[in-house]
This record gives structure tokens, C-alpha cells and sequence, in this order.
């Protein structure tokens, strides 16, 4: 019995681009349901009654075929689940291809290494997620020039601060660590990624994107970098990218976002 499993999501939204680039990465067949989110379509009946009821993406449905298809109510039960950390441990629970989910989540294979990529994924969503910027930076992008500068003050510096002690904190880890000299660092200490890495990544990259540079972490930089360089990673990222360059180019140089983490 084939399941088909529909994602909903939106290639500007960091959690989704994360639960796809998994997807891909364990080759995990998926259709893909674009939800205009910016436009409000995830406060929709449609979506926010019958898929997700926290009103977020990404989302998933996993449909079996119907079992009756002769009866005309083309309806069968799906599995929904919400919040790309679920949906990420569900894909790596699930592949076929556990060979590589492992290296992603390893599960009750090995509990404490699970459990040190949880307690990643847990911070990323108090404190990387927290302070991103891109959305204050996306409305100054839209607002009247006159403002631009007092959403800066207001908006964007206090996101900054709040970011330097996350890039503090994991550059210092990655040195401890005394990786990201010779070869690239990973959370856990390992030579593949994990969730934790994955999440946090396509979260930084939203502002890698508009043109922030983290020059003054030059572990985390790396670690960037490196993660980003997968083909997956770059395929589902490339709407991002396109977005963060009109935005920069047509806000103009004040930000400067470049020297922002020095
Ligand atoms: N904790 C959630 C965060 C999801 C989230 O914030 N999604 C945003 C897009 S980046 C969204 O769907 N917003 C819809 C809205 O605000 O209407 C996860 O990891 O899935």
C-alpha cells in the first residue's frame, strides 16, 4: 500500500525548507503544497480546520490510497502532524532508508546522542529562532523610509543583541569541541549533520540570505557554510536566497548587515 505524504509548506519559511531538505536527503517521496503564508493562507479554514490547527507550516498528511474507491466519497483517513521537529524525527522514524535517517536522528539506537540533538533542537527554537531578524528587516524593507531608521533602533538591534550570545555560545562550542580547524564542525561532534544542525542552519541562513555575514564567529561561519553546500540544502534554497538579494539591494546600504557580527 503506497502512502502518499503531502507537504505544506513555503520555500521562504525556515522550518519548512528544513522538513524538505530532509525529505530529499532521505529520499522520501512527498507532493508539495505551496501555502501562501505571508498572505495569510495558514489562518484559513481550509488549512488551519483540516490540517494544521496551530495555524503554522510546515505541515504534513500522510493518506493511505482509499480503501473504497468504488463508493464515490473519495475520503480516507490521513495522519496530520505540525512543527517541523516532529516532522522531522517522524521522517527519520519512518525512511526506508534508515542508513541514512541514523546519521540524521539515530533514535533508540543510540539514546544519548538522540537525546544531545533534542536538547540542540530545543535551544534553536528559544534562542536562534527568537532573534532572527529577517522579518524585521522585511518590514523595514516595506515600510516608509522614515521609519527605516527607528525600526532599527527599535526592532533590529535588540534581534541582534539578542543572536550574539547564541553565535557566542556555539562558537565556543565548536572550539571546545577543537573541530573547525582542520575539518567542519557539527553540533555533536560527529563528521554528518543532524536535525539540530539542520534546523539551526536554515534558520541562520534566513539571514545569510538579506546579507548578514558572521565574521566574528568564524567556526559558526564554517559550519554555515558547509551545511549549506549540500545540494539539497542549495535547491530548496534558492527562492530564499533570490528574496534576501532584492531586499538588500533595494534597502539600501544603512543596515549594514555585513559588519553587523563582527
Ligand atoms: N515552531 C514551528 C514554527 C512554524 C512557523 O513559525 N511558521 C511560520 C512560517 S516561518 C508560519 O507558518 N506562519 C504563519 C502565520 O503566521 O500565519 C515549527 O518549527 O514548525
Amino acid at each position: 500500500m503506497t502512502m502518499t505524504l503531502t507537504l505544506y509548506a513555503h520555500r521562504l519559511s525556515q522550518p519548512c525548507r528544513a522538513a524538505e531538505i530532509l525529505l530529499r536527503e532521505l529520499e522520501v517521496p512527498y507532493e508539495w503544497y505551496e501555502v501562501d503564508f505571508a498572505n495569510g493562507q495558514a489562518r484559513e479554514p481550509w488549512f488551519a480546520d483540516h490540517i494544521n490547527p496551530f495555524k503554522s507550516l510546515p505541515a504534513i498528511a500522510i493518506t493511505a490510497p482509499d480503501p473504497e474507491p468504488d463508493a464515490g466519497t473519495g475520503e480516507s483517513e490521513s495522519f496530520l502532524l505540525a512543527e517541523s521537529h516532529a516532522i522531522q524525527h517522524h521522517a527519520c522514524r519512518t525512511a526506508k532508508n534508515q542508513d541514512a535517517a541514523q546519521r540524521w536522528y539515530p533514535g533508540d539506537r543510540d539514546p544519548r546522542r538522540s537525546a544531545q540533538i533534542d536538547q540542540w533542537m530545543a535551544w534553536h527554537h528559544n534562542s536562534i529562532r527568537r532573534f532572527d531578524s529577517f522579518h524585521a528587516i522585511m518590514n523595514l524593507h516595506l515600510t516608509l523610509p522614515m521609519l527605516k531608521y527607528e525600526i532599527q533602533d527599535t526592532q533590529i538591534r535588540p534581534l541582534q543583541e539578542g543572536l550574539k550570545s547564541g553565535l557566542s555560545m556555539l562558537e565556543s562550542h565548536f572550539e571546545r569541541q577543537g573541530m573547525g580547524d582542520s575539518s567542519a564542525p557539527t553540533l555533536c561532534g560527529d563528521e554528518h549533520p543532524t536535525l539540530a544542525d539542520l534546523s539551526m542552519v536554515c534558520e541562520l541562513y534566513q539571514i545569510v540570505a538579506i546579507g548578514y555575514r558572521f565574521k566574528g564567529y568564524p567556526r559558526v561561519s564554517q559550519w554555515i557554510e558547509t551545511i549549506a553546500s549540500r545540494p539539497h540544502f542549495k535547491d530548496v534554497s534558492a527562492e530564499i536566497l533570490d528574496q534576501g538579494r532584492t531586499i538588500r539591494e533595494q534597502s539600501g546600504n544603512y543596515l549594514d548587515l555585513e559588519n553587523a557580527f563582527t
